[in-house]
């Protein structure tokens, strides 16, 4: 198992647009164990390809307290979505920016797991938050792209901040 290096706004290639993953192999496999680990040990919650330049749809989740409960999302779509849900997002090519963006509360969601088995899951709260966060990382959109103009300005002017520090 390896850690990924993860791509930081405003890296370009967090805009790519993630293409259907077609063979379900030992390349695939390495893939999501490399992300895994590179998501426990960021620490976050959840992970897209394309945040580690792979440009394919493949996102990995744990929101569980105990991460013990690794969910593996290939070729996701959402199936129907309802209900609004405002909660605070943080994202691992942002870091320490932290906004309220308002969400779908509830999502169906159509997925292949490893084997390319195909599956539905229906959920609430974090996790369908997480989804839809790490679902919109394969279409080439960030968090800060759902709050206002204003609040996006303040939230990167802290953030071009704090990266000129890390950097100094
Ligand atoms: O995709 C990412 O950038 C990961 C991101 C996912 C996410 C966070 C919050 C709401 C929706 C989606 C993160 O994991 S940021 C880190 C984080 O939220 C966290 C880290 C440690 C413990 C608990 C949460
Ligand atoms: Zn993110």
């Amino acid at each position: 198992m390896a850690k990924l290096p993860i791509l930081l706004y405003p890296h370009p290639h967090l805009r790519k647009v993630a293409r259907r993953i077609e063979h379900f192999d030992d390349g695939l496999r390495r893939l999501v164990e490399d992300m895994f680990e590179t998501m426990y040990a960021a620490p976050g919650i959840g992970l897209a390809a394309t945040q580690v330049d792979v440009h394919r749809r493949v996102a990995v989740i744990d929101v569980s307290e105990t991460k013990d409960q690794p969910l593996v999302l290939v070729n996701a779509e959402i199936l129907e979505a309802s209900g609004v849900e405002e909660m605070e997002e943080g994202c691992l090519s942002i870091p320490e920016i932290h906004e309220k963006v308002a969400r779908k509360e509830r999502v169906r969601v159509r997925y292949q797991d490893l084997d390319g088995q195909e599956r539905e899951l229906d959920t609430d709260g974090l996790l369908a938050v997480c989804i839809q966060h790490e679902l919109d990382h394969l279409e080439g959109r960030l968090f800060i792209d759902h709050i206002s103009p204003l609040k996006r300005e303040r939230a990167l002017k802290k953030y071009e901040k704090l990266q000129k520090r890390s950097r100094a």
